[in-house]
């Protein structure tokens, strides 16, 4: 499933597929927007199916309900919702409008690169694990927010071929790249989820 959302200065696209046989998928995400911010956020349910769907849905319905919290805030509460059920890996990625800033926090494997309009990479590493309930050290990561700057989140069902740096790097669209990243995308055995982004030049408050 392919969407595409202007959220007033930022665009988002997204893409989301099962596992070949599964009915469900065991990744989820959300992006909303408020005048204020924008905040993105990927889960994937350990394994494939409706257990790692419950997981993964129960982790974005958290952060739905109280996506005005600080990220550190959200990680925590998801953490806890994953009491009793099966693991989750986790990213949330706000950027904060007014501020010009952009926090990020990551437990277990989701990819997230952020590009530069100038071609910097900026590519936070992946903390190991994954939430269950049990206590976790959680890291926020702050990224320098620049207008024309593009990102990318992906759940490990997406293998990222190095080439799509320079796509991403000098994307114009969203959608477009998007479309092309789907055409180019190798086939893998788990559930895929995938989101690009980039702020618009003329993004102010
Ligand atoms: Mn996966």
């Amino acid at each position: 499933m392919i969407e595409h959302q202007d959220l007033n200065g930022v665009e988002v696209s997204t893409y989301k597929a099962a596992k070949k046989g599964n009915w469900c998928s065991g990744d989820s995400f959300f992006v909303t927007r408020t005048k204020d911010y924008i905040l993105c956020a990927m889960a994937d349910g350990l394994g494939s199916g409706e257990e790692a769907m419950n997981s993964s849905t129960a982790v974005i319905e958290a952060i739905k309900n109280d996506h005005g919290e600080d990220v550190l805030f959200l990680m925590d509460k998801c953490n806890r919702v994953l009491v009793q059920r099966r693991g989750a890996v986790l990213s949330i990625l706000r950027i904060d409008i007014n501020e010009q800033e952009i926090t990020y926090s990551n437990v277990g494997n989701i990819g997230c690169n952020f590009y530069s309009p100038d071609g910097k990479l900026d590519r936070p590493v992946p903390s190991r694990g994954y939430l269950s309930g049990k206590k976790q050290k959680i890291r926020i990561q702050r990224i320098p927010y620049e207008k024309g700057m593009t990102f990318v989140l992906y759940t490990d069902g997406f293998h990222f071929n190095p080439g799509y740096h320079s796509i991403l790097s000098k994307m114009d669209s969203p959608k477009d790249t998007l479309h092309q990243l789907v055409e180019l995308m190798e086939d893998t055995n788990d559930d895929t989820a995938l989101l690009i982004g980039k702020i618009d030049n003329s993004t102010i408050k």
